[in-house]
């Protein structure tokens, strides 16, 4: 891999890049995700390549509602896997969240790569790989076979990076939803509970830090910080962070 200089005013960006690329040589990422990611990036660099307000107010959300669930659970794909085990099981840990393997370009050896990476990064259990398996209804999606004791069970699931309309299924089945996603403006963000706008490769570290300073706060005060939280304002908010983003970047240039 090319080393990439300190001052690189996109070194994290590029960082990012290299780990997707390395997880496609490992055989954790599907060669479609290399894609998405790179929609991805075209959207985080909308945004300022940073975790803004909208993003924030919507972990502070998050973090509470993970807190709150009995049964939550976090779904982790290919690219998640490359960007951010450590995090995510960090995260699961801090929340008493079980991890499970989905996926939506389907591959058994994928599926056990990725759980395998995830023990590496310190998972006592990853679930999505044995035979107990249901099918989640209202969605055709491959993302529809699920842990009979894991997704299926789950009163929250957290869908990083998802594909489309399996968040509005999982919500039609009465859980509540947490979604990364780096489009505000798509199915997943808009189905969800909570969205937060921003790269897992940031996002998903810093729930599990606020995850682990909350720990200890009582249900009453989680359950305030969940419910002053409206995930289509927030959108809307997200939205208006990358126009003036935009603004702000394009201040210099004349309209021609
Ligand atoms: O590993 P698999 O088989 O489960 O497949 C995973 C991918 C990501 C390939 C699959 O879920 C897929 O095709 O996803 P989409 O439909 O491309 O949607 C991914 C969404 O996540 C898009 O809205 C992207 O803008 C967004 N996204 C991409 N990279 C990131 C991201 N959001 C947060 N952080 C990222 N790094």
């Amino acid at each position: 891999m090319a080393r990439i200089p300190r001052s690189h005013p996109r070194r994290e960006s590029l960082l990012v890049r290299g780990r997707l690329a390395r997880g496609f040589g490992a055989g954790l990422v599907a060669s479609e995700g290399l894609m998405a990611h790179g929609r991805g990036e075209a959207l985080d660099y909308l945004l300022g390549e940073r975790t803004g307000p909208a993003a924030r107010r919507a972990l502070r959300a998050a973090a509470a509602e993970l807190l709150l669930a009995e049964r939550p659970v976090i779904s982790v794909n290919g690219n998640v896997a490359a960007i951010c085990p450590r995090e995510a099981v960090a995260a699961a840990r801090a929340s008493g969240a079980r991890v499970e393997v989905n996926l939506f370009y389907g591959g058994r050896r994928r599926e056990l790569r990725i759980a395998r990476e995830l023990r590496r990064c310190g998972a006592a259990e990853v679930l999505g790989t044995g035979p107990r398996r249901r099918r989640l209804g209202g969605t055709d999606s491959p993302r529809r076979r699920v842990d009979a004791d894991g997704i299926f069970a789950a009163d929250l699931v957290v869908v990083p990076l998802e594909d489309g309309d399996r968040a509005g299924a999982l919500r039609a089945a009465g859980k509540r939803v947490v979604a990364f996603d780096l489009n505000p403006m798509s199915r997943t963000a808009r189905a969800a509970h909570v969205t937060v706008v921003d790269n897992v490769s940031r996002g998903m570290g810093a729930l599990a830090a606020l995850c682990a300073a909350r720990s200890s706060w009582g249900r009453a005060r989680l359950a305030r910080a969940a419910a002053g939280f409206d995930n289509a304002a927030n959108l809307a908010a997200a939205v208006g962070e990358i126009r003036a983003n935009l603004a702000r970047r394009m201040g210099g240039c004349a309209a021609p």
